[in-house]
């Protein structure tokens, strides 16, 4: 069968895989110094991570994961601390957990349920019904025998996981690329006809009628022939009582295939049909501020939409992406949080510790939020956002605290001063430093890393 992706990348087997990595940039002093930096932070009234400025939102912010990533203690740290929601990468799948017929194995899925569980985590299943991944003995059987193959899947799979599962991906890409609009070939649209995505479907609220039930696809993300195929669907679905609950945008974006400028638009339109939408396995190809711009105005888009219940990213630091020489997560090999990431947490609202209202007088705050907008090998450039409350501020000021042996080699748009470590840099405006109520500037600077690419720690605002 040949698809025909604009992708420009198709799914590959794992075990196919020839994963290109890149030499660790950094030694594990640079990641705990990174880690120390964080912990500093002041307390922060914005929350400081993905999962608790998701939650403060009514989101989920979740992760694909790898379980046999889970015994890496920084991969499971980063996860434990920054999610709150998990998608198993590869262990749902039918050539995972049904790899003999009716002898269903477990384990590797298991794993990160319970994992999930223990930290009170959602769990996105994925997926029951898809053309890849599937084992040759499915392709094999004649219609009658593949309806019930598939049927005793679902139950078998979903009853497994009853009461767990926040959300099933239950057919995934279903539709072919390209303009036709029509069903991907596969041993179910074969043999089964249309029907078995409707199929599928009712059978799967009969196993596990706690799940929601969705439609997940790629190249849906935008208005075009493939997402409108999938919305009629979609709408006939409702509009004769088959049950679907939400559908799942998995959102790789790259530069062939970018985010679409009407995301939010194509999102709400789903979503006005009565069923929640969510982005299913987001990464975007890039690095520094392109690819922090992309990310946020991703979660910008999901957040301006009520029924956009979640984001899940497909991975956590880029050496384990299943694009194997990209860099298109939101942490780098080292779990270094990238300008993404930064940009991600900012549109969530959050902050890593510099939201703080700071005292000021007459009642005057500020915030501070801080975003690394690009990175070289010797450098980065971070950028504050000092935003003035509800009343107007006359000046403010916000300190920055650096992590030794980086230094500071330049800095724009504000007046610096230092204290005697070297390593706290007193930000405060250029002349005159008054802020209408709600308005913002910024300030930035550039850090030379001298080995510790550690993430700075911004300070309270203080207004005057
Ligand atoms: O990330 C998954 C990778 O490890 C597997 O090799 C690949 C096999 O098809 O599937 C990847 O995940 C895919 C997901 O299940 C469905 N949408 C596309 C994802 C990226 O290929």
């Amino acid at each position: 069968m040949i698809d025909n992706s604009p992708r420009g990348f198709e799914p590959e087997r794992p075990q196919f895989r020839a994963r290109v990595r890149k030499a660790l940039a950094l030694g594990t002093a640079g990641v705990l110094a990174a880690a120390g930096v964080l912990s500093l932070a002041g307390s922060a009234n914005a929350a400081s991570t993905l999962g608790a400025s998701a939650a403060a939102k009514g989101r989920y912010f979740g992760a694909a994961v790898a379980a046999n990533h889970l015994g890496e203690a920084q991969y499971a740290s980063t996860l434990d601390t920054e999610f709150n929601a998990v998608t198993p990468e590869n262990e749902m799948k039918w050539d995972a957990v049904e790899g003999t017929r009716n002898s269903f194995n477990y384990s590797s899925a298991d794993q990160i349920v319970s994992h999930a569980q223990g930290k009170g985590m959602k769990v996105r299943g994925h997926t029951l019904v898809w053309y890849s991944q599937l084992p040759g003995w499915v392709g094999g059987l004649a219609a009658a025998d593949l309806r019930t193959a598939m049927n005793n899947h679902i139950t078998q799979v979903m009853s497994h996981y009853k009461g767990k599962i926040y959300a099933w991906d239950v057919v995934n890409e279903a539709f072919q690329d390209g303009s036709s609009g029509a069903r991907r070939s596969s041993p179910f649209q074969d043999k089964l006809g249309n029907g078995y995505i409707e199929e599928a479907f009712r059978t799967a609220r009969a196993a596990d009628s706690g799940a929601k039930l969705c439609y997940n696809d790629y190249n849906t993300d935008g208005q075009n022939a493939k997402s409108n195929a999938v919305y009629n669907m979609v709408k006939d679905f409702k509009q004769r009582g088959v049950p679907i609950d939400c559908v799942g945008f998995q959102s790789h974006f790259n530069s062939n295939s970018p985010v679409p400028s009407d995301y939010q638009a194509n999102l709400q339109r789903f979503a006005d049909l009565g069923v929640d939408v969510q982005i299913t396995e987001l990464d975007i190809e890039g690095s520094g501020s392109a690819q922090a711009t992309n990310y946020g105005n991703v979660v910008k888009a999901c957040l301006a939409v009520s029924r956009c219940t979640g984001i899940t990213v497909w991975g956590i630091p880029d050496k384990y992406s299943w694009r194997s020489s990209g860099t298109p997560l939101l942490f780098d090999n080292n779990y270094n949080k990238k300008p993404a990431y930064d940009a991600v947490l900012a549109a969530l609202g959050g902050s890593t510790g510099g939201g703080t209202p700071g005292g000021g007088t007459g009642g005057a705050t500020c915030t501070a939020t801080y975003t690394r907008t690009d990175s070289w090998s010797d450098r980065y450039n971070g950028q504050v956002t000092v935003r003035a409350g509800s009343s107007a501020i006359t000046g403010w000021s916000v300190p920055v605290t650096l992590t030794s042996p980086q230094k500071v080699s330049t800095t724009w748009n504000g007046t610096p001063s230092w204290d005697t470590s070297g390593n706290v840099m007193t930000m405060k405006p250029n002349g005159n430093g008054s802020l209408a109520a709600g308005a913002s500037t910024t300030f930035g600077f550039t850090v030379m890393t001298n080995g510790s690419t550690a993430t700075p720690s911004i300070g309270a605002c203080t207004a005057s």
